[in-house]
């Protein structure tokens, strides 16, 4: 076997070299582009098999190899360093005039007229860092800390797979500062605080944090353990050739190794910085990371020159955010609501606050065991998350902000709406009123449910007209609705006599239904649409269901012994067959069979016994598009991942999910997949 001057075999040289330039490869794949091309275990494979051959070897082992990444050293402290170059920071825009504020300043000092070209990019919501090379290796790495001085944080950074240690590259100049921000991508960090959930350990409030946190750990093995990317936007001091433009820049910072954005774009005059702006922020819900908004920057450096600084921001480039999806505010009060099952729900009343784009003045605290995770007590100063459309969450308390006289959050004993006993059952995080469809709030919910679009779909009924009924008394139950005349609905506020005959007809038209329907309008609790539609296949008659025993029930797919007790105590309550043969009696109606046809169409169709779970945004399909495909292959589709579950649809931006179905080895498809694989079963 020959022998090289690194005194191992040539064959080890050679294998070395080829495990290091795969290892860096597939971390880049996993990293930058979130598109792995061999699974973990195949990446844990060739990196031991590197650690076996620089264990053998010791010559061939490199600071700059990945198995380097983690050392041995723990910090007692983080020291300071001076950054080459000061790290600028930017002017933020936050309207269309602020953006043509900008090009006129630019215009105006240049003495231009022409349209200008602008390299645009996300601005990542994470942390701002500054890498130190040195013929190629990186030798330090810093926080900004004020721009002139960070925090030294070397060791953390050597362990971010995306962050080259070397690079191997001949035009790669002598001294090279890296600026960029450091994040964590959403799916990591859902992944990280369900692992921390599942531990009883605190959780992260948002990703940034998450990030932030995971930065600033002396030990570099946790940094090393948390899922960190870092993307490169620019560069501080540079000893050696550039580009003559800043995409240029971030074109050459790619060839050498680092993640740049692949959303990055250049374009010419403000009005395409608008576009661009638009149309990022459409994509921002889909993306894999948080964005906060988007930075435009002068593309020629010979401009920027000319354009030159104020203080610490440079005057050819600018931060135009997006509405902040997370905002400080006050709780004024808490308040009890009542749902359809009697959950009684506390929601936080709050100072009204400008959140991702619309004004918010209440946010559910979801139940007890929600409060107490969060410690929250009224009078505290919290943070409020609203990220595209999902409901206003309170996701943290700023403790250092609480007032001396901040009042614990008590549960009611009574119900606030009916005053019937408030009860805490076993195992169950929500507290109940007991008052069923005495309490005028659970009927009013009930009846909502009822006339809902996926119930019997009553056009023209909205929440306010189910409100003034019930509090006048003209509605005490669902089917009670059936005898309303246009006359005594024209009394009611806003109701014009064209409306209320439009609303009477819906009424009578919502009268024909289907059994999964009617089931599903009924309101038993845990029997959604898709539990619903099962039980009427399997016993073909609302008769039927009434009066199946636990077994009997148990014996549909899907439902189990929880479900079915629910059903059998909701047929057993004689007010509830009252109501359904008054609506009976009113004329609803549908068409019924016989369980065993319907079992053998069940049998028939191609997906009848599977489960499916549909996560993240889908971009051809609308979700209920998705699900009625599903449904009318005979699949079920469910809220939540589980061992039963045997596929996960899975989009842009899907988070704990598809970490879990991950977790569990389900069979995972994107939505190009998913509508290949319908197209192969029609
Ligand atoms: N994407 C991006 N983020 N960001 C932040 N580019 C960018 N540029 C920055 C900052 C502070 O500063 C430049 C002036 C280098």
């Amino acid at each position: 076997m020959s022998q090289t001057s690194q005194g191992a075999p040539a064959e080890a040289v050679a294998r070395c070299a080829e495990l290091v330039q795969q290892l860096n490869h597939h971390s880049k794949l996993y990293y930058l582009l979130d598109q792995p091309e061999i699974p973990d275990a195949e990446y844990d494979r060739l990196f031991r098999e590197l650690q076996t051959l620089e264990r053998d070897y010791p010559t061939l082992k490199t600071a700059s190899s990945p198995t380097q990444r983690v050392g041995a050293e723990t910090l007692s402290e983080f020291s300071s360093v001076t950054h080459e170059m000061p790290m600028l920071s930017l002017d933020n825009a936050f309207s269309e005039a602020d953006m043509l504020g900008f090009e006129k300043r630019i215009r105006d000092r240049l003495k231009i007229s022409d349209d200008i070209e602008f390299a645009c990019e996300p601005k990542f919501d994470g942390i701002a860092v500054s890498l130190l090379y040195r013929n190629g290796e990186l030798i330090r790495g810093a926080t900004r800390g004020d721009g002139s001085s960070g925090e030294d944080i070397t060791l953390n950074v050597r362990t971010i797979g995306s962050i080259p240690l070397h690079l191997n590259n001949a035009s790669v100049p002598a001294v090279l500062e890296v600026r960029g921000e450091i994040f964590m991508p959403k799916s990591g960090f859902a992944k990280l605080n369900l692992r921390a959930a599942e531990r009883g350990e605190k959780t992260f409030v948002n990703p940034r944090n998450a990030a932030a946190g995971s930065l600033r750990q002396l030990d570099p093995s946790i940094t090393a353990s948390r899922p960190l990317v870092m993307c490169a936007y620019s560069v501080g001091y540079v000893e050696g050739e550039l580009p003559e433009t800043h995409s240029g820049i971030l074109q050459l910072l790619g060839d050498w190794g680092f993640v740049v954005s692949d959303e990055r774009r250049v374009v010419t005059g403000v009005a395409a910085c608008l576009d661009y702006f638009q149309m990022m922020q459409k994509r921002r819900p889909a993306l894999a990371y948080d964005i906060d908004g988007i930075v435009f920057k002068v593309n020629s450096l010979e401009l920027q020159q000319q354009l030159g600084f104020v203080s610490r921001a440079p005057r050819w480039a600018i931060a135009h955010k997006f509405p902040a999806q997370e905002e400080m505010t006050r709780i004024n009060d808490v308040e009890f609501q009542v749902g359809r099952t009697g959950a009684i729900t506390p929601v936080a009343r709050l100072e009204p606050v400008f959140v991702g784009g619309v004004t918010v003045s209440n946010a559910t605290l979801h139940n007890r065991d929600e409060i107490e995770r969060l410690g929250v007590r009224i009078g505290d100063t919290v943070i409020i998350r609203r990220a595209g459309d999902v409901i206003p969450q309170v996701v943290a308390v700023v403790a250092s902000k609480r007032p001396k006289d901040s009042v614990s959050i008590e549960f009611p004993e009574l119900c606030p709406i009916c005053s019937s006993p408030v009860e805490r059952v076993e195992g169950e995080a929500a507290v109940r009123c007991s008052g069923g469809l005495i309490c005028g709030a659970q009927r009013k919910e009930a009846i909502k449910h009822f006339v809902s679009r996926k119930a019997l779909d009553v056009d023209g009924l909205g929440d306010k007209l189910v409100e003034q009924l019930v509090d006048q008394e003209l509605v005490h139950e669902v089917a009670d609705l059936y005898q309303l005349s246009t006359e005594v609905l024209t009394g009611l506020e806003r109701m014009g006599p064209k409306s209320a005959a439009n609303l009477v007809a819906a009424l009578e038209q919502s009268k024909t239904t289907t059994l999964p329907r009617f089931l599903y309008s009924l309101g038993v609790r845990e029997v959604g649409e898709a539990t619903a539609r099962a039980l009427a296949l399997h016993f073909g008659s609302i008769a039927r269901i009434a009066e199946a025993s636990d077994i009997d029930l148990q014996a549909v797919p899907d439902v189990g012994p929880v479900v079915a007790r629910y059903v059998v105590e909701f047929f057993q309550q004689a007010r509830n067959r009252a109501a359904i043969t008054a609506l009976q009696a009113a004329g609803v109606n549908w068409p019924e069979q016989e369980p065993k046809q319907q079992q053998d169409e069940i049998q028939a169709l191609p997906l009848s016994g599977q489960t499916f779970v549909l996560t993240g945004s889908l971009e051809v399909l609308t979700r209920d598009q998705a699900k009625e495909k599903l449904l009318a292959l005979g699949a079920k589709v469910s809220g939540s991942v589980s061992a039963k579950t045997d596929c996960v649809v899975a989009g842009p931006g899907a988070g704990s999910k598809l970490v879990k179905a991950e977790q569990l080895n389900l069979k995972v498809m994107d939505e190009a997949e998913f509508i290949q694989f319908l197209a192969e079963l029609n």
